[in-house]
């Protein structure tokens, strides 16, 4: 057994469009009504992958879901008479930000030797709670080897669990044990808080985890005010490493010392304030990148481009480099249109440490896979739509043939 880290990116779907329906996802809202680009945004996306794919030798991804989604549509009661929103939320491309389709607990970490996954309820986002059901039958597919993996269900709808965007792990490389890090906010400020902290309790707990390995922190509620939704938009971790923004977490002392306590040899790169604001951070995601350690052993920080644009996070990336820290590289990618409706370089990846020849090898990119990809998005997906198109008939047809081109074109028509 080979255990690696696997990075399985969403590709985006036909039906990517900007309604505004994350509350407290300030992207979100700033982008509601505006026409979107499904074809452009999948491209980017698969720009991404086939980056990441020469950077680390390896990459994976997971299917849109089915849009619009008739099951909820029939739920709503869907008459042509409802409000946008409700229009809007069967139609929703949101699985394309798969740091949020599960919380993974890699082999190293689990009583039973198994990786477990949980798919997250995501109950806090009409739109997004939809998704589990259609993610489960994906994951129970991808990783359906039952002797190296479990897929259990989502936690109870009672508490709020958005996966793998509020989870974090520590380890000396990733096939040893780790330190879990669970992320929870605290409701009662303006926007929601989404993950519950008995949600992060209980999955580490069906995760089979050491609970001497987990720690459980709050997010700070400033951070929530200012429009990290997520623990994802303001800290992200890589093996030995904590990169964050030093306002991320409620108690941000405290939250250093319980990670230290359980994994002594922590390193935090942490971004001051006065470097860049939480509200630059967050407007720019430079947390909501992917931190990776290349085959050369090196770590590498994979961000937006709107980071390279903002001259106080441009700066701080250039001045972390001639530091000599632990992160050697900082390399920008252009998901504009993803990251106009929230969702980063890290939103679009779910992290799966395993051993390559346990995963249903339909899930895993080459060079050659993307090219059919690639070719299928080009010929079918919209290339642009508005708001006002939501809904229409022509648009149905057009989604969705789209979509089942792509999986017979991957022999995953079972997908369907
Ligand atoms: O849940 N945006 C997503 C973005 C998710 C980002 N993921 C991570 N941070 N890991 C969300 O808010 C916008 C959809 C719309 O408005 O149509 C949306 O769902």
């Amino acid at each position: 057994m080979t255990l690696q880290e696997i990075n399985f990116d969403g590709i985006v779907g036909p039906s990517h469009n900007y309604a505004g329906l994350s509350l407290g996802n300030i992207a979100s809202a700033n982008h509601k009504g505006n026409p979107s680009y499904p074809r452009t945004a999948a491209l980017q996306g698969l720009a991404k992958m086939r980056g990441n794919l020469a950077r680390l030798g390896v990459q994976g991804f997971l299917l849109p879901l089915p849009r619009p989604n008739n099951l909820l549509s029939n739920e709503l009661a869907y008459d042509g008479t409802e409000a946008p929103a409700l229009r809007a939320a069967p139609w929703s491309a949101s699985s394309m930000w798969t740091a949020n389709a599960a919380t993974v607990s890699p082999a190293p970490d689990t009583a039973d030797g198994k990786c477990h996954l949980t798919p997250a309820n995501l109950v806090t986002m009409l739109h997004r709670a939809q998704e589990w059901p259609d993610t489960k039958r994906m994951l129970d597919i991808a990783f359906g080897d039952t002797d190296h993996f479990t897929v259990h269900g989502p936690v109870p709808p009672t508490f709020g669990d958005e996966g793998a965007a509020n989870h974090m792990r520590l380890c000396e490389g990733h096939g040893t044990a780790g330190v879990e890090v669970f992320v929870y906010g605290r409701t009662g400020g303006q926007f929601p808080a989404r993950q519950h902290e008995q949600a992060s309790r209980l999955v580490a707990r069906a995760h089979g985890l050491d609970l001497a390995r987990c720690v459980f922190i709050e997010q700070n509620p400033a951070a929530i005010a200012a429009g990290a939704f997520h623990n994802d938009v303001v800290a992200v971790a890589n093996e030995r490493v904590l990169f964050t923004h030093a306002e991320a977490f409620a108690d941000q002392q405290g939250a250093y010392d319980a990670i230290r306590m359980a994994f002594p040899a922590l390193e935090v790169v942490e971004v001051p304030s006065d470097a860049v604001s939480l509200a630059e951070a967050i407007r720019t995601y430079l947390f909501n990148a992917q931190l990776v350690t290349r085959p050369n052993g090196e770590m590498a920080l994979i961000v937006p481009e709107e980071c390279r644009e903002s001259v106080p996070v441009w700066a701080w990336c250039k001045a972390m480099l001639a530091s000599n820290g632990p992160i050697r590289d900082v390399t920008p990618v252009d998901v504009r249109q993803s990251m106009a409706n929230g969702g980063g370089p890290a939103c679009l990846r779910l992290r799966v440490v395993c051993d390559l020849n346990t995963v249903d090898r339909r899930f895993l990119l080459s060079e050659a896979k993307a090219d059919i990809i690639e070719s299928v998005i080009a010929k079918t997906w919209p290339e642009q739509i508005d708001p006002s198109d939501i809904g229409n008939d022509a648009l149905v047809a057009q989604v969705t043939a789209a979509r089942a081109a792509l999986l017979t074109a991957l022999e995953l028509e079972i997908l369907h």
